[in-house]
């Protein structure tokens, strides 16, 4: 039997399934680069690179390895466009008697896979993706019945079932979870050391040409491009995080800089969603550099979080929810994307400084995403299918799998709280607290109303009054609304009359 086996550009790992059991001296592995997936949402440019780069030197490693690769490039004569169309085509040229993939990491593309079957007439053979710490049926089992599904409690089941940071049953150090001592400012002479780019070899330049030409419609800079595009490099970056960054990851989680694109995250997100890492062997990079002295407990553990929870946990949400999740509206927030997501155009410096940093590099870190754009669109009510394309366009580590829950649910609260158990909705005093941002803004964080003001101010209040239904139920948001009814009326006129002022502003596609 020859297999026709086709590895997408967020597969790019030798144990992907989709390559399991492959006969090099039959099979054909099958790599296309087509306008359709460059197009779906117009992509970073970075994203775009970093994707077929990779895809590029992935092919080359398998060549080397004696495997036969088909590889379709985007510029190539007859390249029909569409991963369908190109699966027919391969077809044509090899005479294969199956189709073998693995499963994608987005529900439009499954459901396109679903169709091929009839659609060419032969037997598609469509994998679980492997590549996941948690599989999706133990993810249902998990959620079957529960009332809530929240992410602590998964964690902590998944902690229990990798051993991962456990002392016998009890989690190291007594506690499973070390957020609150996660939560400082960068103090002010804090420097963060630069971090290593890696500079564009023959192949990413050929690549950065191909998307200079074919692509200047799209948002972001490629100057400066410096993603790593093996595996090699790749595993270089974790060696470097774990390194220098990790032990001051979980002090400074939620810090954020002007200038201060990285500080001390990881940046590991696109290697590993694009599959040139794996999450156990970044965990366990981690989880060494505490076993042997080199990182404290709440960082070690704080990280491990991310991927061993948030990562797994909104995963499984995905796969459990999806197509009906992305539909929600739980605040029925109808309002257009305000034009300065793309252009940076606006006086409010945090969200300037946010959407250049994204520009530049196709990376924002978490806080950014959730508490200056997330926060921004949730407060001003935008359409939840514009806030989420954008995010899916400029993140390289933008997949729908992971993108939609964090967007969807954790940042606009669309879902109606499955994932948070209360809106990601905050005033200029927090963003004043966790950044240097409001110092050179044209707002003050200070003033709560007219012109002066720092919108999220009274946007924060406008938002609680205009969802009073939806939310005062909630008990953890019993507390806001207890000092929004002990405003006098007057004040509370105020906020209104502000707000409405800011909207129309927005509306008319004014400087705001
Ligand atoms: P670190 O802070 O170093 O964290 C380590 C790793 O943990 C990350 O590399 C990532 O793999 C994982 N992780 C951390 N937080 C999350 C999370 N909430 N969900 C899933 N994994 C997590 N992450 C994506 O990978 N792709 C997205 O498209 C994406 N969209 C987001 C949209 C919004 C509105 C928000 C609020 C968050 C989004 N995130 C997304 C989650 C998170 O912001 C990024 O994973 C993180 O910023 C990546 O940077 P890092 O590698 O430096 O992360
Ligand atoms: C994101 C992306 C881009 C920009 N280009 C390609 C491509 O040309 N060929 C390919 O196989 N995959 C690409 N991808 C990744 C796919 O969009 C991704 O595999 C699906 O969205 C499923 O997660
Ligand atoms: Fe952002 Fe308000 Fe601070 Fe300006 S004052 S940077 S708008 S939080």
């Amino acid at each position: 039997m020859r297999n026709l086996r086709l590895v997408l550009g967020d597969q790019l790992s030798r144990a992907v399934s989709a390559l399991d059991g492959l006969d090099a001296t039959r099979d054909v592995v099958l790599m296309v680069e087509v306008h359709e997936e460059t197009t779906y949402v117009r992509h970073h440019r970075q994203k775009i690179v970093l994707i077929l780069s990779a895809m590029r030197h992935f092919a080359a490693m398998l060549r080397a390895e004696g495997i036969p690769v088909d590889y379709v490039r985007l510029n190539a004569q007859d390249n029909t466009g569409s991963l369908g169309g190109e699966v027919r085509r391969a077809l044509s040229r090899h005479a294969a008697d199956r189709v073998i993939v693995t499963a994608p990491g987005e529900w439009r593309v499954l459901a396109m896979m679903q169709g091929w079957k009839e659609a060419l007439g032969i037997p598609v053979e469509i994998r679980e993706d492997a590549r996941f710490l948690c599989t999706q049926e133990r993810f249902r089992r998990w959620a079957q019945g529960r009332k809530s599904l929240r992410m602590e409690f998964f964690y902590r089941e998944m902690r229990r079932e990798t051993g991962w940071l456990m002392h016998g049953s009890e989690p190291e150090g007594g506690r499973w979870n070390y957020d609150s001592d996660n939560r400082k400012a960068l103090p002010e002479n804090l420097r963060t050391p630069p971090r290593r780019r890696f500079p564009p070899d023959a192949v990413t330049a050929a690549v950065l040409d191909l998307v200079r030409e074919r692509c200047g419609e799209h948002f972001g800079d490629l100057d400066g491009f410096g993603w790593a595009v093996t595996r090699e490099d790749a595993l270089a970056a974790l060696g470097e995080f774990v390194d220098r960054f990790l032990p001051g990851f979980g002090d400074y989680q939620d810090a954020m800089r002007d200038g201060g694109d990285f500080l001390f995250h990881s940046v590991l997100s696109p290697y590993l969603n694009i599959g040139l890492l794996a999450p156990r062997e970044v965990c366990e990079s981690a989880l060494d550099a505490w076993r042997e002295g080199r990182a404290p407990l709440a960082a070690v553990e704080g990280f491990v979080r991310q991927i061993l929870g948030w990562r797994e946990y909104v995963r499984g949400l995905y796969w459990l929810l999806m197509p009906e999740y992305a539909d929600s509206n739980f605040l029925d927030a109808q309002r257009p994307l305000p034009a300065f997501y793309w252009t940076g155009e606006t006086r409010m410096r945090c969200v300037r400084a946010t959407v250049e940093a994204t520009r530049r590099n196709a990376y924002a870190h978490h806080i950014q995403r959730l508490m200056i754009t997330g926060n921004f669109a949730l407060l001003t009510g935008i359409a939840p299918a514009e806030v989420e394309a954008w995010y899916l366009a400029v993140y390289a580590d933008a997949f729908e799998w992971v993108e939609l829950p964090n967007t969807h649910g954790m940042a606009l609260h669309a879902d109606g709280g499955l994932l948070g158990s209360k809106p990601y909705a905050a005033s200029g005093a927090y963003i004043d607290r966790m950044s240097d941002y409001c110092a050179g803004c044209a707002y003050s964080p200070k003033t709560k109303l007219g012109e002066r003001a720092c919108p999220f101010n009274f946007l924060y209040w406008n938002f609680l009054m205009d969802n009073r239904e939806r939310l005062a139920a909630n008990p953890r948001m019993a507390m806001p609304y207890r000092t929004l009814d002990r405003m006098s009326g007057e004040r509370r006129d105020a906020i209104r009359r502000d707000s409405a002022a800011f909207l129309a502003a927005l509306d008319a596609d004014r400087m705001v």
